[in-house]
Parts: structure tokens; C-alpha cells; sequence
């Protein structure tokens, strides 16, 4: 891959940055991941970021988000399909009230109290040796009351059936952004955590954490970067899709080399090759080629583009689409399946 995807610099196990991951993994996009030595920051974060901690993102155009709540945030107003940000109950001009706006202010009190309270006496326990003067099993006994705040939280939120959450029966932002701090907590010493008594629901909640798909994604191990060796996509493994008319995609092949931008213009034309994210598919088709011409679905493998990949949006709008800026070579293609009309309407 070469080009300008947004660049996350990350450090694999910080709290901050696993939930920066997750909700950018969540959220559908890609970025270019920089796993950073803390003890060793690249200048390259420095000049973007002077403050040195991480996760940042920085913009392709320019803006450096420094805070993790605030990448969250940037990767879910994007796509956010489980409605981690609370808002499918706001008004349709975007504004909590009644109920909505006093779980938003639940979810605000929440992280809070882990970003302000909990880390504090984490670090102050799991780290003692780096704050002289500190008691860390009163910093323990602290952590732990707030813990059992938590956990009576979810004992009162438990629906009849199913997984109790922060909030309710569903997961939101909350419990994203404050289980990689209880995971830490944890890994204190896994099995006096685990033989815990009178947290059954939280002990609950951040095994179906530990155990899940999305932490296993974002905490894949990566080799940290320098100029010399390029950041990763990220999420690992992550395809980006594009719509090609059977035709095109017949030429092509015989040509070796993919170069239509979107129907009826070329590469030539636009300068890029218009592509989109799996959840942007449907919509995509439905608006230019709803009247069911044969299609070919190309996925494709941004670790093997050798062109730049951009992410960038349309004229009057704020989402974003990966944009490949330069011929599409077949081996990026993973997988070529055929949308013939009558596959399109069943
Ligand atoms: N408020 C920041 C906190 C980030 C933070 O403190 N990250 C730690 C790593 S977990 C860091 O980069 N520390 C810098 C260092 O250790 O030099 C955020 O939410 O992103």
C-alpha cells in the first residue's frame, strides 16, 4: 500500500488506543496504523502532536485529532452501525431529549469517572513503582468500589434475556471506551480478579469482552513503524469493494490491468478509481445501477495496492469513500463475484 490514508499512531496495549481501534474497526473504515515504542516516539507523531501521547490520527488534509474519545467519535459519526453514539433516539434535527438526552449524559458521566477516576487509581495499583508514595492496595480498594458502581449499573440494566451493558441491553460507547481500562485492571492478576466476589455482571461483561471478535482484530500484533518500514492498513485484513460492469471487468482481464473510475468514466477522466466500504455497497448500487446491468463485485486488498488509496469525500458531503488514485492492478483483486441481474433482485 502506499499513500495517504489517515495515519493512526498506536501503541498495541494502551487502554486509549484499544478503543480508538475498536472503534474505528467497528465504524468500517481503514487507516494506516503506526505502532509507536512509547519509549521511543517517531518525530513524525511529535511534530504532528507535540503533547507525545497516543492514539493520534492524523487527516490526510491536515487535521491531528490528539484524543481517543475524539477518534471515536470521527470513526462512528461516519458508521456507526450499532448505535454506540446513542442517537437513533435523538430528534430528526439531531437533538437528544427525554430519555436520549439523559442516557448521553449517563454515557458523558461514565467516562468521566473512568478517564478521571478509575485511571487514576489504576495507574496508581498497577504501576505503584511509578508513583513513589502511593499505597496501591488503597488504590486497589479504590478502583474496586468504582468497579462495583459498574457493576451494579449492569445487575439494574440486565434485561430479562441477554447481556446486561453500562446502559442497558445494548452496548454503547460507554462500555467500549471503558472495558480496555477494566481489561488492564484485570490484568493486574487475572485470578484474584476473576475469584472477585459481588461482580458477577461486570466479571460477565468483560469476559464476552475478552472473548470477542473486534479485540481479537484490534490487537493483532504489529511491528512498530518507522519511515523505512511502512504502517500497516489497518484493520488487518480489511477489503474495500468496487462495482464494475461485466464488460469492464472482461476487459481487463484481457488488458491485466483494471482503469474504469465508475460507470461510463474512466481513470483517465475522474483520476481515480471510485471504490467504497462494505457497508457502503448497497447504497452505492442502489444509485448507479439500479437498473440491473450485469455487475462484477471486485474486493479488493489494500496491503497490495501499489498506488495510493485515499480516503475522500464527494462535493457537499462529509463521508468518506476510499478512492484508489491510480491503475488497479489484478493481483490487489481478491475476489471477483458476479452480480448478474437476477442475483441483483433476488
Ligand atoms: N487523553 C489521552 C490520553 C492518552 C494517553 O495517555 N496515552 C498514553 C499511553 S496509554 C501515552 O501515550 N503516554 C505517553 C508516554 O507514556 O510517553 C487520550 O484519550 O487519547
Amino acid at each position: 500500500m502506499s499513500g495517504s490514508l489517515p495515519v493512526l499512531y498506536s501503541f498495541r496495549r494502551c487502554p486509549y488506543a484499544i478503543r480508538a481501534r475498536l472503534a474505528i474497526e467497528r465504524a468500517g473504515l481503514l487507516v494506516e496504523l503506526r505502532e509507536v515504542r512509547l519509549a521511543a516516539k517517531p518525530p513524525e507523531l511529535l511534530q504532528a502532536s507535540p503533547k507525545g501521547t497516543v492514539p493520534v490520527l492524523v487527516l490526510p488534509d491536515g487535521p491531528v485529532i490528539e484524543q481517543s474519545l475524539e477518534i471515536m467519535a470521527w470513526a462512528l459519526r461516519q458508521h456507526d452501525p450499532d448505535d454506540w453514539l446513542l442517537r437513533r433516539d435523538n430528534t430528526p434535527s439531531g437533538e437528544p431529549v427525554g430519555p436520549a438526552a439523559e442516557a448521553q449524559r449517563e454515557l458523558a458521566a461514565l467516562i468521566r469517572c473512568n478517564d478521571e477516576v478509575f485511571k487514576h487509581h489504576l495507574d496508581r495499583y498497577k504501576y505503584a513503582s511509578r508513583h513513589p508514595g502511593a499505597d496501591p492496595l488503597a488504590h486497589r480498594e479504590a478502583a474496586l468500589q468504582v468497579l462495583g458502581d459498574w457493576n451494579r449499573r449492569q445487575e439494574q440494566a440486565a434485561p430479562a434475556h441477554g447481556d446486561a451493558w453500562l446502559l442497558g441491553a445494548r452496548p454503547s460507547l460507554a462500555d467500549v471506551a471503558l472495558l480496555p481500562f477494566v481489561r488492564q485492571f484485570r490484568l493486574a492478576d487475572p485470578a484474584a480478579f476473576d475469584a472477585l466476589p459481588g461482580l458477577a455482571a461486570l466479571q460477565s461483561w468483560l469476559g464476552r469482552f475478552l472473548a470477542s471478535a473486534p479485540l481479537a482484530a484490534v490487537m493483532a500484533l504489529q511491528q512498530p513503524w518507522s519511515a523505512e518500514a511502512p504502517g500497516q492498513p489497518f484493520p488487518t485484513g480489511r477489503l474495500i469493494h468496487h462495482l464494475a460492469l461485466a464488460a469492464d471487468w472482461q476487459e481487463a482481464i484481457r488488458a491485466g490491468v483494471y482503469c474504469r473510475s465508475t460507470r461510463g468514466r474512466s481513470l483517465e477522466q475522474v483520476g481515480f478509481i471510485h471504490a467504497c466500504f462494505a457497508h457502503q455497497l448497497a447504497a452505492t448500487q442502489a444509485r448507479f445501477y439500479a437498473d440491473g446491468p450485469d455487475l462484477v463485485l471486485l474486493s479488493i486488498d489494500p496491503a497490495r495496492l501499489a498506488v495510493p488509496l485515499r480516503l475522500e469525500s464527494p462535493a457537499g458531503s462529509a463521508e468518506l469513500f476510499p478512492h484508489i488514485h491510480g491503475p488497479l492492478a489484478l493481483d490487489a483483486v481478491v475476489a471477483a463475484e458476479p452480480l448478474t441481474a437476477a442475483r441483483q433482485a433476488a
